[in-house]
């Protein structure tokens, strides 16, 4: 499938509910009347774009358009624009770092996605001829460390695990260790999200961030925060956490294809300064795409 085409169903929930009311009323009056613009920036606030961005996008919209009579393709157009600026700075071509291994580490809240998301980024980096090697540095769970095994199976990717309740930071070494032997082209370290253990979690992922800097005399050359789009904007105010203790370098927006509120790409990006190296549109190991604007607006506001 292509890869527009796959953006645009995983998008379908977020653009019905973003865009459907908005084109009755447009088309309706065939103008974006006060009440219309209202209407705008309620269904970005639905979208969960966030209150301040929801007024400055509709804001520019009215700009735009100048105020006068307005068909439905104008208004798309303006408001295709709008988000574009929004989201200025928030794409990043990622391309694999010259050292070798390069160094990927996922982080992210329980359930966010993240060890889906180191599966289908080491099929990215496979597809375009790379060698990866995945570390199980979800230790907490002996389910955790299975996932990571079998998606690794599915993918024909190594995998270095140790036993439930190892320590992160030894599988993290063994890991580094194997790829720099074996002559791997990437190391991806998926890690665990529980917030409450016996170990705390933010030190636990400060010391596999020190275990690779020992070991290659660098940190992990992305330190990736793994979103779920499904949470929204409520996902900001854990990133500054994860942020603190590794120093992030990117998102991942996962399950963009299950929510409404796939307007939080605006907010997150914004709040955190971050650029958004892919979004997950579904399960599957090819669902995923890297991030680029232009063609996520578009198949926001178009379809
Ligand atoms: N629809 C959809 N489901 C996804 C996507 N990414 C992950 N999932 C699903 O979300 C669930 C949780 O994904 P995991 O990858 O296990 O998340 P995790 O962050 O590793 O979870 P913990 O290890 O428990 O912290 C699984 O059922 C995945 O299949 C996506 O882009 N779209
Ligand atoms: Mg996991």
């Amino acid at each position: 499938m292509a890869l527009l085409d796959r953006l645009r169903r995983g998008l379908a929930r977020t653009r019905d509910g973003l865009l459907g009311p908005l084109e009755a009323a447009v088309r309706g009056k065939g103008r974006l009347d006060r009440e219309a613009l209202d209407r705008l920036e309620e269904i970005l606030i639905a979208a969960d774009v966030g209150p301040d961005e929801a007024a400055g996008i509709a804001a520019a919209v009215q700009t735009r358009l100048g105020g006068g009579m307005a068909d439905w393709a104008a208004v798309q157009a303006a408001l295709e624009e709008a988000l574009v600026d929004a989201l200025s700075g928030a794409e990043r071509v990622f391309a694999l770092p010259a050292a070798r291994p390069a160094v990927l580490l996922f982080v992210g809240v329980n359930g966010s996605g993240k060890t889906t998301t180191v599966a289908k980024v080491a099929h990215l980096l496979q597809e375009d001829g790379a060698r990866v090697v995945l570390a199980a540095a979800d230790t907490f769970r002996a389910a955790a460390i299975d996932q990571l095994v079998h998606l690794g199976e599915a993918i024909g990717a190594a995998v270095v695990a140790h036993r439930p309740g190892a320590d992160p930071g030894a599988v993290v070494h063994d890991a580094l260790e194997h790829g720099r032997t074996r002559g791997y082209d990437a190391v991806l370290v998926d890690t665990a999200g529980r917030l409450q253990t016996k170990r705390p979690l933010m030190e636990e992922l400060g010391k596999v961030r020190r275990v690779v800097e020992k070991f290659l005399g660098r940190p992990p050359d992305e330190r990736l925060l793994v979103v779920d789009a499904t949470v929204g904007q409520n996902a900001i105010s854990q990133a500054q956490l994860f942020h603190d203790a590794v120093g992030l370098t990117g998102l991942v927006v996962a399950k963009l294809d299950g929510t409404a509120r796939g307007g939080a790409v605006v907010p997150i990006h914004r709040a955190l300064g971050l650029p958004i190296l892919w979004v997950g549109v579904g399960e599957g190991m090819d669902e995923i795409e890297p991030f680029r604007t232009k063609d996520f607006v578009r198949a926001l506001v178009r379809g």
